[in-house]
């Protein structure tokens, strides 16, 4: 959390005192709303400002020589719902990622469909929130293939995934907007160093938004929506932690 809030003022420092800014920062809102609008879901400094400036840049990538030894596993590392536990007895065979919502053909995906589309691999590095990194190879279908395909209706927003495990009773979920749903390195990876993802890190499909911190990877996909507004779904700050008021919904990095 530490550099989350180190990092947005930094941000803040920037937009205010860079003079080239000026005019970004009246568009931002540096006003008696500021606040307002820093407080309302997607709207914080960091994502008004990254999506000003920003909105297209890569996420470094890196040297499999660089990949780290060891890559930690955090959060749920086993749904316990029977459901899953199903899926995971067959080697998920079975198992279907449902996607729907606002667009005009929803269909679902079984494992095998989604590996016989291209894919893309990317060296990676995590950032979790918590205080640990970790470069990773991440192998799957870049998640705009799959929303070209489904066709997302005029009034489709963010894209909410939908995730088999549970805090508490209380499922997990993640969301991210349209310019990070159609980034080339956003993709709904199968495949980890080299390897089948395995269950700690999400199996069989996990979300990576690389311009985001780890909180937003979700793990254990089974279904993606096409939204016009976060406010309906759970709690309607657009994810888990962000419900719980622990961390941000827009999470760049
Ligand atoms: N479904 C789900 N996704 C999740 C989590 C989780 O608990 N459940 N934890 C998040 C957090 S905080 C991090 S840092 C990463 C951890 O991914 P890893 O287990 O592959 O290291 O997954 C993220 N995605
Ligand atoms: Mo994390």
């Amino acid at each position: 959390m530490a550099s989350l809030i180190s990092r947005r003022g930094l941000l803040t420092g920037m937009a205010l005192a860079a003079p080239a800014l000026l005019v970004g920062c009246d568009r931002l809102g540096a006003s008696p709303s500021f606040r307002d609008l820093v407080l309302s879901t997607g709207e914080t400094l960091a994502y008004r400002t990254h999506r000003l400036f920003a909105s297209n840049t890569l996420a470094r990538e890196f040297d499999p020589s660089q990949l780290s030894p060891t890559f930690r596993t955090n959060g749920n590392t086993q749904p316990r719902s029977a459901d899953y536990r199903a899926h995971q007895a067959e080697g998920f065979a079975n198992w279907r990622l449902e996607v729907g919502g606002l667009v005009q053909a929803p269909r679902a995906y079984s494992l095998a469909d989604l590996r016989s589309l291209p894919a893309r691999t990317q060296i990676t590095r995590h950032d979790c929130v918590e205080g640990w990194s970790a470069i990773g190879k991440w192998t799957g279908v870049p998640l705009r293939t799959i929303l070209d395909t489904v066709r997302l209706r005029a009034d489709a927003r963010f894209i909410v995934f939908h995730c088999a495990d549970d805090f508490g009773g209380k499922p997990y979920y993640e969301s991210i907007d349209l310019v990070d749903a159609f980034h080339p390195q956003t993709i709904l990876a199968y495949g980890m160093n080299d390897g089948n993802l395995a269950v700690g890190h999400g199996a069989p499909l996990r979300l990576r938004v690389e311009r985001q911190l780890g909180y937003k990877q979700a793990k254990f996909v089974m279904g993606i929506e096409a939204v016009a507004s976060l406010l309906p779904i759970a709690g309607g700050r657009g994810g888990f932690w962000e419900d719980d008021g622990s961390y941000d919904w827009y999470a760049g990095i």
